[in-house]
């Protein structure tokens, strides 16, 4: 028995109500106390009457500076709090797909996933922990009210005496009475994959000479793509770039977009680019995937993953339907229509589709942000939307491009962008979607570039398996033809605010489909700042991130 301790605490403020876990700098969280106050506030708010014992947590995270410290200090205080067992990644490390599958496959009761997904790591970066119960997705609302509840009250901690533990690599030991088992944190998540795909015929696309190009971005995802890629499919050594995690990510920014992926993005627009261009973020649950030549919109991606998906033997038996969130495109949609399959239109962020995958009215989910997963775990899922895109180039015999064309000519094409305005001062973006909601309602109606509104509102969410209520998820303008302005405030940005214009439209055009976006949504776009004001607010001559 090791002897645990209890930590009188204060409550330290930090968790935004309605999002899923605690992202912050780096100094916030070397703040003494404020990991383990976040660590015992989600125990005191997910104990169950009779308590942890007999139940199994998982453990990891990215690889971050940070997660290190944070997987002994959840440890001792698992310890404390009488789980039976831990599972935690070797090196501390599991993607937040991986600690999905490993939550689902074990039958544990919930994880802690430590990362900050795409935003920037190191010593001066961000950290994050979030907890996922035992449907292996993020916490619906009301546990993370009842998270956020607990930071606000709480009084104490407990945790156990007890030394590191070596987590190096796989075995066994005891800290007290908690078994601690450290695991491969590639192989479930393999296996997983074994599962669904045909890698007889993954072998031989890359035996034919398939070029990928896939940049973990010196995030979680090296491990896993070349355990997956090269080891086991055979792709060529350096397939995976960057793929070694590093602590600060290598200076880089984690966010697989062509801003942030710009080293990719230049190899696939050169000359001899290869076949598939593939990136994915700090926590590996996310995917930016670039042709020869020709960079995908995620939401595209989406769209087409799910008019193909039947060509994988995991989802050879058709879709129950699909889901995206509400600032996507609507590209999907014309998938889901012709389908005669339903699609669901949900708030930012996974946990809103956990519920819709329990429940087997969707298999296939995404959003614009390069997220995209199925059934097969509770989180997006960067590298399973690899080797899905591998499996029907595969199956096609086709390149991306030729796919995309073929896709655009059948449906249509939903011209996408998205524009980001970040660390704007809190005060300013506030008051600027406080002035837009007031003044949404009365442009219902009218005509502004060429188009009527048929709908201007603040989007709100009922769930359709549990009848909650999400609102406030961002504003929008619809027009007749399709196109669309959205508006929403970042929730997972952790300096100032950072706003976020989403602007589509559909053009059927077959002369039309081939144009650059933003030029093909200029229109839309200038329309966008001169509703908002955005520009003269805020004295941004240009958004920061444009995908
Ligand atoms: C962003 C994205 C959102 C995503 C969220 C978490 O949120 O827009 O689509 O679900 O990040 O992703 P926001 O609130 O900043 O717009 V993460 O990679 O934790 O991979
Ligand atoms: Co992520």
């Amino acid at each position: 028995m090791s002897t645990v301790r209890r930590i009188a605490t204060q409550p330290i403020a930090g968790m935004k109500p309605g999002t899923s876990g605690l992202r912050k700098k780096v100094s916030e969280f070397e703040r003494p106390h404020y990991l383990e106050n976040f660590v015992q506030s989600v125990f005191d708010a997910v104990r169950p009457p009779e308590g942890f014992a007999g139940r199994t947590l998982v453990l990891g995270g990215d690889g971050r500076h940070g997660n290190l410290r944070a997987v002994q200090v959840v440890l001792r205080m698992a310890a404390a709090a009488g789980f039976a067992r831990v599972l935690v990644g070797a090196g501390g490390l599991l993607s937040t797909p991986a600690a999905s599958c490993v939550i689902r496959r074990r039958g544990a009761f919930g994880g802690l996933i430590l990362s900050a997904s795409h935003n920037p790591g190191g010593p001066d970066g961000d950290f994050g922990i979030k907890f996922n119960g035992a449907n292996g997705g993020p916490a619906p609302e009301a546990v993370t009210d009842a998270i956020h509840a607990a930071t606000l009250r709480i009084t104490h901690y407990d945790i156990a005496d007890a030394p590191d533990l070596a987590l190096d690599r796989p075995g066994r030991s005891l800290l007290g009475d908690l078994l601690v088992e450290v695991i491969d944190p590639v192989a479930d998540y393999r296996d997983l994959m074994h599962e669904l795909f045909d890698f007889d015929a993954l072998r031989a696309l890359f035996a034919g000479g398939f070029r990928l190009a896939f940049d973990a971005m010196h995030a979680v995802t090296g491990p896993y793509a070349k355990a997956i890629l090269e080891d086991e499919l055979g792709a060529p050594a350096g397939t995976v770039r960057n793929g070694v995690p590093l602590p600060d990510f290598g200076g880089g920014h984690p966010d697989p977009n062509l801003v942030h992926a710009h080293e990719l993005l230049a190899t696939m627009m050169a000359d001899d680019a290869p076949d598939l261009g593939a990136a994915s973020d700090g926590d590996g649950d996310r995917n930016l995937i670039i042709g020869r030549g020709l960079p995908l919109s995620p939401s595209d991606s989406l769209a087409m993953l799910a008019a193909n998906a039947h060509l994988a033997p995991a989802y050879r038996g058709g879709l129950a339907g699909v889901a995206r969130s509400m600032p996507t495109s609507a590209a999907v949609d014309r998938v889901a229509a012709r389908l005669g399959i339903p699609c669901f239109e949900t708030p930012t962020g996974w946990k809103f589709f956990g519920n819709l995958l329990d429940a087997g009215r969707i298999t296939l989910c995404g959003e614009e942000s390069a997220g995209t997963g199925s059934d097969h775990v509770r989180e997006k899922d960067g590298l399973w939307a690899v080797l899905l895109w591998l499996q029907v180039l595969a199956a096609r015999r086709q390149s991306l491009r030729e796919v995309a064309q073929a896709h655009w000519s059948t449906y249509g094409r939903n011209y996408y962008t998205r524009h980001d305005h970040e660390a704007l001062p809190l005060d300013v973006a506030q008051a600027l979607m406080a002035d837009l909601a007031a003044k949404l309602p009365a442009l219902a109606g009218q005509v502004m570039a060429g188009r009527r509104v048929v709908l201007a509102d603040d989007f709100a969410y009922t769930d359709p398996v549990d009848g909650s209520v999400s609102r406030h998820q961002g504003l929008r303008l619809v027009f007749d033809d399709g196109a669309r302005i959205v508006w929403r405030l970042s929730g997972t940005g952790t300096e100032g605010a950072t706003l976020r214009a989403y602007i589509e439209r559909l053009e059927t055009d077959p002369a039309a489909l081939a144009l650059d976006p933003q030029q093909a949504l200029a229109d839309l776009i200038a329309l966008a700042d001169r509703v908002s004001g955005l520009r003269e607010r805020t004295g941004r001559q240009k958004p920061d991130v444009v995908t």
